[in-house]
């Protein structure tokens, strides 16, 4: 190329150079989003970009022009950058403000936190609680890892006693176990109070069974015991009467029948009139009328006297109710699984 004509065209040069300086500062101002910002970037210094197809010019220029013409664009570039970087600051800040002006805090606005509430169990087991203190039972608890003796041993299960095999234990390495009932809590009582006393023991116990609809290998008795110097099995009925009536707020029949417990002599079986058809038979008392509710019985002298009383003294009954088929009857539950299942749509009906 002829020297007046590189001249020239080194001139232009410079002027697009400054020309594109001038288009960047006055677009930066109108531009609101990151977005924008990018675009405008990269058509201006990327790879693609206007600069870039301005220097494509450069070779044609002599090497002194070629020299000056590299470092103006060199320095361009940079306050270019400098100008891209301060707009995008400003645009961060920006937007940070637009979003802050949204998220506005209510202080009076109430938080929305999901309730909780007792479990059917638990709050089955306040009530229980409740009417037994009104006639003068205390509630006593109990540990759940229980030694052979509280279990069995002072509750008349001889070693070799059969009865030992009618539940079936979880034992721990050092010989003790898993309460298979809430009757080691009478022997605790025993040792604890003096005569006369009434307690309730509510509690969790463990059994290596099966389940099925109305069996777990982990749930809720009711213990119960009273001593006093005289006791018949008619106060056991008349407690237990009053109890059923004041727990269903209905009047509730009742029915003994012979059981065999160790600890307990006579000992029986408590039946309740259905309450779900009034006796009439239904698939829930299997058409009997009648459904099995709780063994209970007179305190066997045994235990009386491994509880350290003189049973020419003192007499008592007993009870131990199975808390979760309670709640069931309570609220026609049909599978004693749901309880422990953590299903919160099952929980949430209460
Ligand atoms: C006993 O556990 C005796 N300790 C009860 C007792 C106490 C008798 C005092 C006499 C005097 P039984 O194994 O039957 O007895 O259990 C008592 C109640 O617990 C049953 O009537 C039943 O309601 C409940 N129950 C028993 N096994 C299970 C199980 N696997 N799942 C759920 N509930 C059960």
């Amino acid at each position: 190329m002829e020297k007046a004509f590189q001249t020239l065209f080194a001139m232009s040069i410079f002027k697009q150079i400054e020309d594109l300086k001038n288009k960047a500062e006055e677009q930066i101002q109108k531009i609101q989003t990151q977005t924008e910002l990018d675009q405008l970037h990269s058509s201006i210094l990327g790879k693609k970009g206007e600069l870039t197809s301005i220097l494509k010019g450069l070779k044609d220029l002599s090497d002194q022009e070629r020299r000056e013409a590299g470092s103006a664009a060199n320095e361009t570039r940079k306050e270019m950058d400098l100008l891209f970087g301060n707009a995008k600051k400003q645009i961060e800040s920006l937007e940070i403000q637009q979003r802050i002006s949204k998220e506005k805090y209510d202080a009076l606005k109430p938080i929305e936190t999901a309730q909780g509430h007792l479990h059917p169990v638990t709050a089955v087991q306040y009530q229980v609680e409740d009417i037994f203190s009104s006639m003068g039972f205390r509630v006593m608890d109990g540990p759940e890892v229980e030694t052979d003796d509280n279990n069995f041993g002072k509750l008349n299960f001889s070693e070799d006693h059969p009865a030992r095999d009618m539940q079936d234990t979880f034992w721990t390495e050092d010989g003790n176990l898993l309460r298979t009932h809430t009757s080691s809590v009478q022997v605790r009582a025993m040792e604890k109070l003096s005569p006369p006393f009434r307690i309730i023991a509510p509690g969790r116990v463990f059994r290596y069974e099966e389940t099925d609809a109305s069996h777990e290998n982990t749930f809720y008795q009711v213990e119960g015991m009273l001593i006093d110097r005289v006791v018949s099995v008619s106060n056991l009925i008349y407690i237990m009467k009053t109890f059923l009536s004041a727990f269903f707020e209905r009047d509730v029949k009742v029915r003994l029948r012979p059981g065999y417990f160790p600890f307990v002599e006579p000992g029986f079986e408590l039946d309740i009139h259905c309450l779900l058809c009034s006796g009439k038979g239904c698939p829930v008392c299997k058409q009997s009328g009648w459904l099995e509710l709780l063994p209970c019985g007179l305190v066997h002298p045994n235990v009386i006297r491994a509880g350290g009383m003189d049973p020419s003294e003192w007499q008592g009954f007993a009870f131990g109710m199975g808390l979760m088929r309670l709640v069931m009857m309570k609220y026609s539950i049909e599978d004693i699984r749901h309880f422990l299942s953590g299903n919160l749509r099952f929980l949430k009906q209460f």
